[in-house]
């Protein structure tokens, strides 16, 4: 009897213990990054965008910054149409949905990448660093697509 009660206990302690690793995982690390690339800037230009995918397995969180060592500024923009005008606009949070994505792509948001320190040739590719809002952050290595071949 107090044998059974014993394993019975372990069971539910193990069941808490399962259960609370679920939940942290899902709130730690839900978020992930797919698909990235950068579009090779045209000098004497020197400012350039990137675009990916990101996906939520997680609650509702957002992009909050972005920074790259191939730039001195990486903006997270959005488009907006001022009557038949189509405009970039600077955010401060992306938001990305629970259990959700998040699309940055040609013709829509993107990554602004600002004051490039050197050109970027198509074969080239660089690091991006995402930061989100519940804490997560990401590195990945974005390729170098060249200006004719932007994939949409
Ligand atoms: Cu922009």
């Amino acid at each position: 009897m107090r044998l059974r009660f014993l394993i019975k206990g372990g069971i539910f302690s193990l069941a808490l213990i399962l259960l609370g690793m679920g939940c942290s995982d899902r709130d730690i690390s839900s978020v992930t990054v797919k698909n990235a690339w950068v579009r090779q800037n045209i000098p004497p230009q020197t400012m350039t965008a990137a675009y990916l995918a990101i996906h939520n397995e997680g609650m509702a969180t957002a992009l909050v910054a972005a920074s790259t060592p191939a730039a001195e500024v990486a903006e997270v923009h959005v488009m907006t149409t001022d009557g038949n005008i189509m405009r970039m606009k600077k955010i401060d949070r992306l938001p990305i949905p629970e259990d959700g994505s998040a699309t940055l792509q040609p013709g829509g948001n993107h990554l602004m990448l600002i004051g490039l320190r050197r050109d970027l040739a198509p074969g080239d590719s660089l690091a991006l660093t995402l930061t989100f809002a519940n804490g997560q952050v990401q590195t990945l290595r974005a390729p170098v697509v060249s200006f004719r071949e932007g994939r949409r």
